[in-house]
């Protein structure tokens, strides 16, 4: 792309907010301004500032990876586009409500660390992905073993993880005297608030009791379900956006023209009125965590390993083929929709029929290897407390053990083939794959990894036993064919 000349033009977009960006001071700092937080918080902050009297500005926070992002967006007054795509057209965004932004590795983390403990800030909130939380991906507890944990236990004043970011942070208020904020995860875990608080409180806990106590008292850590498809960005995806608005803008994103943000209303220093632009204030989000996760979240890394395992580079082609939609409808409406509180208020045969629709629409093009990314930290949420929750209910289930079965072969496949496994905890398969002969002793070796299966993965239990008998069917009928007949339903009880 070839921007020398180009500039980022509000002329260029279709829509563009008209608050007066004059107004807007750092209210809501941000940790991690990737691809999804453009596409959907940063969305929904901004047309919020449109609708209500007083913009909340936001400070986005990078704490890894190259500095260039947030130049660009410095070096555009912090504007960036937003290209959304239904499956028969689409639409650009200019998204006005960020105010500043900051890179720790280049800025140090200092700097970080002053701008949340700034009297006006209210509400620090993330999406550092699954992994940037350090914790046991089965219990949800911290992980003191992580390396950047252990480095911010050692240097609490100079973290690296944002745990210790946040922690140091609140530190710095409480002793300033400054009122309490909110922590607000916007990730895709589930109850994301409260495992951010244990992991905040436990770090505190191991540094200072007395700031533990304040932070479990005092701060405020709302969950949220967010829902959003904002696939990493591609060459060709920079070229639509400067089809669209004259200029190929380096921070901006392409995403469906879906979205969805569920919140609980827990704000100890108040909050923007996100309601105005469509998202839905509760007291209690666990049922919307735990319907999105499983039907949506689930079917992903269902197609995530076992599309990518049939050749598909895309989810939309996963969904072009006839089994690969059946099957996956099958996974949403006759397992994990069984799998959900009966408490919900929602049609789950139309979300499953929406979430199809969404899946299949080809102006997206999400990567099956993007969503089979971090496998140990979305496997338990996704396929292990479902599977093992219709265990225990009698339900018979064939496409979630497929769903794990898909992911044991993509890992064996991935180290036998000496291809990289993008994974925090790639060392350990890796060593655990290469230490057994058969294919049945790696899958063994795999289901032992206690932080992602726990006890559920010791050889004989029923998980154990339906996940294996996939594996097998998956290795003697080769992918196509098993997929063909649980769509056939053949191998359902
Ligand atoms: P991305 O790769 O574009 O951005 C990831 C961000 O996380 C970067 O800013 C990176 O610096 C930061 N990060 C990574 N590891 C970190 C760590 N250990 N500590 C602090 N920051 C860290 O990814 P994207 O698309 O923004 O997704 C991020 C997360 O957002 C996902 O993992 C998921 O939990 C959630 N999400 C993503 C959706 C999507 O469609 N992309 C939709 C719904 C939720
Ligand atoms: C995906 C999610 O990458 C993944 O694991 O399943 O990022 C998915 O795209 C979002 O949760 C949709 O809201």
């Amino acid at each position: 792309m070839n921007n020398s000349k180009a500039r980022l033009n509000p002329e260029g977009f279709k829509f563009v907010t008209t608050y007066n960006r004059d107004q807007l001071s750092t209210d809501i700092v941000h940790i991690g301004f990737g691809a999804f937080h453009r596409g959907h918080q940063a969305v929904y902050n901004d047309l919020t500032n449109d609708l209500t009297s007083a913009p909340w500005g936001i400070c986005e926070v990078n704490m890894f990876g190259s500095p260039d992002l947030v130049n660009d967006l410095k070096a555009q007054d912090h504007l960036f586009s937003v290209v959304e795509k239904s499956a028969t057209s689409m639409d650009s965004r200019l998204v006005r409500t960020v105010c500043e932004a900051i890179h720790t590795p280049v800025d140090g983390i200092e700097v970080a660390i002053e701008k949340i403990a700034e009297p006006q800030v209210k509400i620090v909130s993330l999406t550092i992905t699954e992994k940037g939380y350090c914790a046991d991906p089965q219990s949800g507890t911290l992980d003191l073993t992580n390396a950047l944990i252990q480095n911010d236990l050692a240097n609490p004043k100079q973290p690296k993880s944002a745990l210790g970011l946040i922690t140091e942070a609140l530190r710095v208020r409480r002793e300033r005297g400054l009122n309490p904020i909110s922590i607000l995860s916007c990730d895709n875990i589930p109850e994301n608030g409260l495992l951010t608080k244990n992991a905040i409180v436990s770090f505190a806990t191991q540094i200072d009791a007395d700031l533990a106590k304040w932070i479990e008292e005092n701060v405020t850590f709302p969950s949220t379900m967010v829902d959003r498809i904002v696939p990493a960005m591609t060459a060709d995806e920079f070229e639509v956006i400067e089809a669209l608005t004259g200029y190929a803008d380096p921070c901006g994103v392409v995403c469906e023209d879906f979205r969805q943000w569920v919140i609980e209303d827990n704000f100890v220093a108040g909050r923007p009125d996100w309601s105005v632009a469509g998202a839905k204030f509760v007291s209690d989000v666990l049922p919307y965590e735990e319907m999105k996760l499983r039907m949506l979240n689930g079917s992903h890394s269902f197609l995530a390993y076992n599309g990518s395992l049939a050749g598909f580079e895309y989810i939309y082609q996963c969904m072009q083929d006839a089994s690969f939609r059946t099957a996956t409808l099958r996974l949403m409406k006759q397992e994990q929709a069984k799998s959900l509180s009966p408490d919900l208020d929602v049609d789950l045969d139309q979300y499953a029929e929406l979430l199809v629709g969404r899946f299949s629409n080809a102006n997206i093009k999400h990567k099956t290897a993007q969503i089979a990314m971090d496998g140990s930290q979305k496997l338990p949420q996704r396929a292990v407390d479902p599977l093992t929750h219709l265990q225990a209910a009698g339900v018979s289930a064939t496409c979630l053990p497929t769903l794990v079965a898909g992911w044991l072969h993509f890992t064996i496949n991935a180290v036998e083939q000496d291809k990289e496994i993008f994974d925090p905890m790639a060392e350990q398969f890796k060593q655990a794959v290469k230490a057994a002969s058969t294919p049945a002793e790696k899958a063994r070796a795999l289901l032992s990894v206690d932080k992602i299966f726990g006890a559920n993965g010791a050889a004989g239990t029923d998980f154990s036993k339906a996940v294996e008998a996939a594996f097998t069917s998956i290795q003697q009928s080769g992918i196509e064919s098993y997929i063909e007949s649980i769509a056939a339903n053949k191998e359902l009880a």
